[in-house]
């Protein structure tokens, strides 16, 4: 058989370009390339998506379920595997209850159907409070906010990247990251068009990044104060009666008495900005035909991270570029849609040890630590983990790392061991990507254009089972439901058909089971999700499984469109302004105003090459730019006499570090990149000899954003000194 081309969507970020991929007569991957037919991504490919077949082929991924055996590995049989997790989780419920048993769920879940249609399962199975997930080192900040101001968490507005006139662009480096909560393949060319139009980009960052390069306005600012310059902005909109309300809003009264104090002057000393250019700022964006304001990881992970995306949406309302064309706008996912009928609420239970609030049904990871180590009711004694690596990931790593060490039974769905699965007693690995099918369920919710693509598993499974059995037989397994099916998928067609049945009663649709399509319940649900999503088959529209199959590069489904007040869930049915969770934290923000910065704050960043922890065993990827340094101002480096090695001490630990220094980066500010830190005990060769250090061992668990618990990542206090 010659080699034959297949479409896939990338997994790899949130940017969900096309691939076209060359596969041999052994199904191994000989190439990939950019799928220029797709509408969205027209052939844009990064060199994480060009290295999508070595990570397929990477000999030191796990491809059979392994079994807890002394300091090492053994491989087992998924019978072996999920009797054993059976058994042990059973004992531990006896023991101790079900609230002894937690999950953390990790990044690469944004990107898997596994993650997005079967996870309900293993959360509902488990029947635990320890719900954790990396969304609180990340976006929980944005996702709170927009459910406070819009009534759904999931109701969050993104830059209308293409016709927006004026972008203000705060904590985020799409030419390295790709874009977040902004799904926008090729974001660098969408910016170089933005310039082309004649459309200006400001960036505000305490480092001149790749993205500050291209920028019209590059402005440094301190670490962590990114709501102190928001708020000035907002002040001064209403000081200077450049506000221009356009959407159906609650709270103006309340937000213009809380910018009150926050003047420009008041706030220079803080961010480093002056004056004067706040107010410019503010006039710009009153006064351009369109501009939106879009801030991201670097203003989330920060102390005053829900504030901050608060008032992002603020000025955006403000400036009557909310739910506008050129603005920022809701994009219509075509299988999604606000399912939610009450307002959202967060802080309806708390953690057991610091009483953080719950969101979304989930505790902040800033407190999984405190969880295992302290004793009493509700200790947790067994964790599940799927896709993710905590202990380079949360925050007081290392304190995590003993923790896991410590628990009595763990599991973990991952493609490697890594420093957090090799404290699993079992391993379970998802198979291939291209034996997976790939629809994404919640990037496509935050797109800049309407979009949908399928693509179907490319390569059968030969005996493993997908990813998606693997988690619902996991969720039998701890729950004490028969969890046997091998091959057979029994467990997963089980709930699959309980999801259809109950989504289609809700629809007054039950008569209609027959008529969905696909190669299997999966499939199935997903061509349900289209039918009754916003251009469904069954609402009026004419999308569905089979049209997506028709169209393997996607379907555009056209620019943003206004979606007030329809998408609203709030109590009044108007735009909150000033909810009062939010208005509460506002003190804490005041009180900040008359303390002084410290000295030396450190950052993160990404890096091209790099995907958080897990892509570092791909040869081609790491070395050159894509180590781990420190960056340090030359200033900085002299003044603390640094050489080629810097000590970096913070409250929760201290790292030895290679030091770059680099004029991009403002004095008194160090940036890590975070990821690294491969220790002896990972199965990852090259990732191994590329180690770096876990720049978590120094981020500080007990400090975090007051609304949501989300860790703070960024301003974190240290002290250098030459090493
Ligand atoms: N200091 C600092 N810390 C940070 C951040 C920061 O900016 N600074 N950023 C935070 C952010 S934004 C995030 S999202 C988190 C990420 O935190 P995590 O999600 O905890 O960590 P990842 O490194 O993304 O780990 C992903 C894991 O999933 C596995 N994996 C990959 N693909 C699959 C798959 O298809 N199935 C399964 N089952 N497993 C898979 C990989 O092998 C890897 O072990 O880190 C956070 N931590
Ligand atoms: N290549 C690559 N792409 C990725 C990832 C990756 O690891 N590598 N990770 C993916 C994930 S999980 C996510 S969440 C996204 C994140 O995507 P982005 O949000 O674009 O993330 P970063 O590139 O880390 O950019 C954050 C920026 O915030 C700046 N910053 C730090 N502190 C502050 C502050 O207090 N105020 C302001 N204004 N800026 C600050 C940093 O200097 C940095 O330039 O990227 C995704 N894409
Ligand atoms: S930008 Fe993201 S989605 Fe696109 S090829 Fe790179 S990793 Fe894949
Ligand atoms: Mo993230």
């Amino acid at each position: 058989m010659a080699p034959r081309s297949l479409l896939r969507t990338c997994p790899l970020c949130e940017a969900v370009c096309g691939l076209t991929l060359t596969l041999d007569d052994t199904d191994r991957v000989l190439s990939v390339r950019g799928d220029r037919d797709d509408p969205f991504s027209k052939g844009f490919l990064c060199p994480k998506g060009a290295s999508f077949g070595k990570l397929d082929e990477d000999p030191d991924l796990v491809t059979t379920p392994l079994i807890r055996d002394g300091d090492g590995f053994a491989e087992a049989s998924w019978d072996e595997a999920f009797d054993l997790i059976a058994a042990r989780f059973a004992e531990v419920v006896a023991a101790h209850g079900s609230g002894s048993t937690a999950v953390y769920l990790g990044n690469p879940n944004a990107h898997t159907v596994a993650g997005a249609l079967y996870l309900p399962a293993l959360i509902r199975a488990l029947s635990t409070r320890h719900i954790y997930t990396a969304s609180t080192a990340d976006q929980m900040p944005k996702q709170v906010a927009a459910g406070l101001m819009f009534g759904d968490p999931l109701t969050v507005p993104v830059p209308d990247l293409d016709r927006t006139d004026l972008l203000l662009m705060l904590g985020a480096n799409p030419l390295e990251s790709n874009g977040s909560l902004c799904t926008a393949p090729d974001f660098p060319g969408r910016l170089k068009a933005l310039a082309a139009r004649g459309g200006k980009l400001v960036v505000v960052d305490p480092r001149a990044t790749r993205t500050a390069a291209t920028a019209d306005e590059h402005l440094f600012i301190r670490p962590g104060t990114d709501a102190y310059l928001l708020f000035a902005v907002v002040h001064t909109l209403f000081a200077e009666d450049l506000v221009d309300v356009r959407v159906d809003v609650a709270g103006l009264d309340e937000l213009r008495a809380a910018a009150q104090e926050f003047t420009p002057e008041a706030v220079a000393a803080r961010t480093g900005i002056d004056a004067g250019t706040v107010r410019r700022l503010a006039r710009e964006l009153a006064t351009s035909p369109t501009a939106a304001v879009y801030a991201r990881i670097g203003t989330c992970t920060a102390e005053f991270g829900t504030l901050t995306q608060w008032l992002v949406d603020a000025i955006n309302t403000l400036t009557g570029n909310l739910d506008s064309p050129g603005g920022a706008m809701f994009a219509a996912a075509a299988a999604g849609g606000v399912a939610r009928s009450k307002p959202f609420r967060t802080g309806r239970w708390t953690s057991r040890v610091r009483e953080l609030p719950e969101a979304m049904g989930e505790l902040p990871v800033a407190t999984l630590a405190d969880e295992i180590d302290t004793p009493g009711p509700g200790q947790i004694r067994a964790l599940v983990t799927v896709a993710g690596n905590p202990v380079l990931s949360a925050p007081s790593g290392a304190r995590l790392d003993r923790g896991l060490a410590g628990l009595d039974f763990m599991v973990s769905v991952d493609r490697y061991v890594n420093e957090t699965t090799r404290h699993a007693d079992v391993i379970l690995p998802p198979p291939r990507s291209v034996q997976s099918p790939h629809y994404d369920f919640a990037l496509l919710q935050f797109a800049v254009r309407n979009y949908a693509r399928y693509s179907p598993p490319l390569v059968p499974l030969d005996g493993r089972p997908s990813e998606s059995e693997v988690v619902v037989r996991l969720a039998a397994a701890v729950s004490g439901q028969p969890h046997a099916g091998t091959g057979t998928a029994a467990p997963l067609a089980m709930f699959d058909e309980l999801v259809i049945a109950a989504t289609l009663h809700k629809a007054g649709l039950s008569d209609r089971r027959d008529e969905l399509t696909g190669a299997d319940t999966t499939e199935q649900r997903l061509d349900l999700m289209l039918k009754l999503g916003p251009y469904g088959a069954w609402n009026g529209g004419e999308l569905s499984l089979r049209t997506l199959l028709e169209h393997p590069h996607g379907i555009d489904l056209g620019p943003l469109r206004p979606r007030l007040p329809d998408v609203l869930r709030t109590a009044s049915g108007r735009v909150e302004l000033a909810p009062p969770q939010l208005l509460a934290d506002v003190a804490r923000l005041r009180a900040g105003l008359g303390t002084s910065a410290p000295p030396m704050v450190l950052i993160g960043r990404r890096q091209l090459r790099s995907n958080n922890s897990w892509m570092h065993n791909i040869a081609g990827l790491v070395g050159g730019s894509n180590r781990c340094t420190l960056q340090v101002h030359p200033d900085d480096a002299h003044r603390l006499g640094l050489g080629e090695q810097a000590e970096v001490t913070s409250a929760a630990g201290a790292l030895t570090v290679p030091v770059e220094q680099t004029a991009t980066i403002m004095p008194g500010v160090v940036s890590l990149p975070h990821g690294w830190g491969h220790g002896a005990s990972t199965t990852q060769s090259v990732a191994r000899a590329n180690a770096g250090v876990n720049a978590n061992v120094l981020t500080d668990d007990s400090v975090v954003d007051a609304v949501t618990g989300t860790a703070v990542f960024n301003g974190v206090p240290v002290t250098v000194k030459p090493a």
